[in-house]
Parts: C-alpha cells; sequence; structure tokens
C-alpha cells in the first residue's frame, strides 16, 4: 500500500484508476489536521500556523509555576531544587536592566556556609605558580587596590537546558538563570600580580566556604576557574558588593569571584582562596562531564567519550523578551510594546530580530550599547499583528561576528549545556 502510494507519486496516476493521494498532500493533510488540534488546544486561530516547523511544539498560553517563597526573592521564583537550593524567576520579571537581588536566579552546587564574619573573612592566594602565598582581608583588598563597579551578566551553563531530548540530568532551567547585576570590587588582576605570577602559569582556580550536601568536611563542592589570559581581563573581579550592597548570602557574601561572559559557574560565591596553576585547574566541576560538551557534533543520546569533551568558555550569542509576558492577550490594531536583553559571552550582539511567524520572517529592533564589556544590552520594537489569532514571538540576537542564535534546540549533548535557542513567547491577538 505504501509502496502504491510512492509509486503513484511519482506517477501522478493511481494503479486503480483513481486520483492520486499523494504523500505531499497526505502529509499536508495530516498537518493541517494537526494545525487544527493545535489550534483547538490553545482556543483560538493560528494564522501562521502552517509555518511553524515541523515537529516543534507550540509555546501555549498557560503558565504553570511551582512557585515557593525563598528569603527576600520574588514569590514567583521557580524551585528546581531544595537542596542544594536552585530557583529562577520567569523571564518577564528580569525585564530591568540591572537585575535586582529579589529576581535573581540562584545556583548553589552545595549549602552556603553560615555565621559568615566579613571582618575576620580572609582571601588566600597561592598554587604552584604563584611567587608567594599571601592572605588578604577584605579591608586590605580595599585600601590596597582601585575600586571597579562594572554590570556583568552571569549565566549558568545549563540555562535552557530543560528542552533538550533526550533529557539531560541535572536542574531542569528554562531561560531565566541568567542575571545582570552591577559588581563593586578588584581586579583579579591587580591582586594576582601584586602576589606574583609565575611565568608557567596557565589558569586560575577558586575555593569558596559552600559545604557539601554529604555533610563530609572534607568534600570540596565545586572549584573551577578561568584560563590566565580571562582572569587578567579588566572585566575579571573580586567582588564584596552587587547593586550597592554587600553581596547577598545566596549570592556569595562576602566575597565573590566575577568572570563574566563565560559560564557562571566560573565565579565562584563564599571566595576564600584562589590557586594559580601551571595546568588547566582540576578542581571539582572541571573535569569528567561537568561544564563540559563533546568536541563535534553528536546526535541525541550519545555516549560520549570523557576524553573527547572540551571545556566552554564564551556563552553563546542569546536573547530573551521581558515584555510581553507568555499568556498576554493584546488588542488586534494595537502596536504591542517588545523589548528585552541580548548578550553573547565575550562578545558584544549586533542585531536584534523578532518573527511573529514562527521564524519566517524577521524585523530588526532598535539595540542599546552595553554599559561596558560583559554587560547585557537592551532590545525593544513594536510589533503590529496581521489579524486575531494565536502568535509566537520569537527573537534572535546576532553577535559581533554574524553568529546568530539557531531557532531550534542547537546541538544536543550530554549535560545539556548552551541551549540559546530563540526565546519563544505565545500571544492571543483578539
Ligand atoms: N562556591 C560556589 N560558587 C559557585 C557555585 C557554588 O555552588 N558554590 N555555583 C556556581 C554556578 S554553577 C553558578 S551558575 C553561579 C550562580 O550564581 P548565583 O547563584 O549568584 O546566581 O555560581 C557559581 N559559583
Ligand atoms: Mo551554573
Amino acid at each position: 500500500m505504501d509502496r502504491n502510494m510512492e509509486r503513484d507519486t511519482q506517477q501522478g496516476t493511481s494503479s486503480q484508476g483513481a486520483p492520486a493521494d499523494s504523500g505531499v498532500s497526505r502529509r499536508s493533510f495530516l498537518r493541517k489536521s494537526s494545525i487544527a488540534a493545535m489550534a483547538a488546544a490553545v482556543g483560538s486561530q493560528i494564522p501562521f500556523g502552517d509555518l511553524l516547523p515541523e515537529g516543534m511544539q507550540l509555546v501555549g498560553m498557560a503558565h504553570a509555576e511551582e512557585a515557593m517563597k525563598i528569603e527576600g526573592k520574588i514569590p514567583e521564583m521557580v524551585v528546581l531544587n531544595t537542596r542544594p537550593l536552585n530557583a529562577e524567576p520567569p523571564p518577564h520579571f528580569l525585564d530591568e536592566d540591572i537585575t535586582p537581588y529579589k529576581k535573581m536566579f540562584v545556583r548553589n552546587n552545595g549549602i552556603p556556609p553560615v555565621n559568615v564574619d566579613a571582618a575576620a573573612w580572609k582571601l588566600t592566594i597561592e598554587g604552584e605558580s604563584a611567587k608567594r602565598s599571601v592572605s588578604f582581608s577584605i579591608a586590605e583588598l580595599k585600601k590596597k587596590f582601585k575600586e571597579h563597579t562594572l554590570q556583568i551578566q552571569l549565566e549558568c551553563g545549563g540555562n535552557g537546558r530543560s528542552e533538550y531530548n533526550p533529557p539531560a540530568k541535572g536542574n531542569q532551567w528554562r531561560v531565566g538563570a541568567i542575571s545582570c547585576a552591577e559588581w563593586t570590587g578588584v581586579r583579579l588582576r591587580d591582586v594576582l600580580e601584586d602576589v606574583g605570577v609565575k611565568d608557567d602559569a596557565v589558569y586560575i582556580g577558586y575555593y569558596g566556604a559552600d559545604t557539601h550536601v554529604s555533610g563530609d568536611p572534607k568534600k570540596v563542592v565545586i572549584s573551577r576557574g578561568v584560563p590566565i589570559a580571562k582572569a587578567m581581563e579588566d572585566e575579571s573581579l573580586i567582588a564584596w558588593a552587587m547593586n550597592g550592597k554587600d553581596i547577598p548570602l545566596l549570592h556569595g557574601y562576602p566575597l565573590r569571584l566575577v568572570t563574566g561572559g563565560w559560564p557562571a559557574s566560573t565565579c565562584g560565591k563564599w571566595l576564600n582562596r584562589i590557586v594559580i596553576r601551571d595546568k588547566v585547574h582540576d578542581g571539582p566541576k572541571m573535569t569528567g562531564m561537568s561544564y563540559r560538551v563533546p568536541g563535534y557534533p553528536v546526535a541525541p543520546g550519545t555516549k560520549v567519550p570523557e576524553e573527547d569533551m572540551v571545556i566552554i568558555e564564551s556563552m553563546p550569542v542569546k536573547s530573551l523578551v521581558t515584555l510581553p509576558k507568555t499568556g498576554t492577550v493584546a488588542s488586534l490594531g494595537d502596536a504591542l510594546e517588545v523589548r528585552g536583553h541580548a548578550w553573547a559571552g565575550d562578545y558584544a550582539v549586533k542585531s536584534v530580530d523578532v518573527s511573529i511567524d514562527f521564524g519566517s520572517t524577521w524585523q530588526s529592533c532598535s539595540l542599546t550599547s552595553p554599559r561596558n564589556r560583559l554587560a547585557w544590552q537592551n532590545w525593544s520594537t513594536k510589533v503590529k499583528f496581521p489579524q486575531a489569532g494565536y502568535f509566537e514571538i520569537w527573537t534572535r540576537a546576532t553577535d559581533e561576528n554574524d553568529t546568530m542564535q539557531p531557532m531550534v534546540v542547537p546541538g544536543w549533548n550530554p549535560r545539556g549545556y548552551l541551549n540559546n535557542a530563540c526565546h519563544r513567547v505565545a500571544v492571543k491577538v483578539i
């Protein structure tokens, strides 16, 4: 039967002499009925339904959030894990240029320290490629080195993981594991140079005062780092303040490393030690499968040998719609205000476009310059809809190297990192 159909498609006639039901028209029939089913599910017509890439699900109008109260955070935080605590805001709460504490995602691998005494806190710099071992109090850091304040975007390497299929284990982040706060501190470079960096230095690694969920005091929760060149950049900070105040406990009080543009896992919280290494740092979560992706594209579900995994460096180009929120009902004829942020790891974003027809056509947005390198940029535009119905607003950023966000989920990888697919927001026009 199937064979006949195939032959019919080529010949244009059926062996029974009846008009051919070609594979193509059969597919388009199935497509039309699946669009009708989707329209029924969202409760309105889908004007550009036939343009939705095949196999792609609609965002839908509902938002089901399992909210839980975290001290000082908005009640809408979506909690992915409670021990260790991992939580993110729904994207429309990230509308401000400078992310306030109450809306900032939290990603803990262990348990934050308790009863922190900032006055007694010490940061020790040492390691095989350090010329000496030196401990600084926070007061000494403030006195000895020049203070800098920068707005820096921090994105978890696993942001967007929930969209990978087959699912990757780990926190099922949606799109909210990104923040862009203002950090105040001293340059990591100034401190490293004061201590003395040997010529053979390759990497730095951090240690923090959080404790392992197992309760084992000997177990280090996480100890990652960056190559010396990244550590020496103007924007790499040892920070004691966030948004003009002491860093909140959940985000690293009283001291944190800030190496923006790279996976935020490189930004050690509760920082008490930095090692200057003569090789790639090999602390917990630097090795094996952690914060690494295959060095080549792999089919979804592939088991990749550890030695083929490479360390994630700069994060990929990405954008977020913070207005409107998914589920918004707009009036036909109104120009709907659409805006958000865009960022591209170590690079600047060159342009942002939005689409309301599932990526068939794009309109360009206005885009601000970053406040400083490694700060996200703000984009905005107005969108008019051609008729009533269900629409999705898709946003796509392009970085200064002409690298663009993919419309669909990018290369699957075993731990589900680096999903920079276009952000999609559902709107109903009436
Ligand atoms: N000491 C320590 N530093 C840490 C972590 C941690 O668990 N312990 N988590 C890292 C990860 S994976 C991320 S994404 C960021 C999260 O920063 P935030 O919780 O301030 O948003 O902190 C990084 N620094
Ligand atoms: Mo992370």
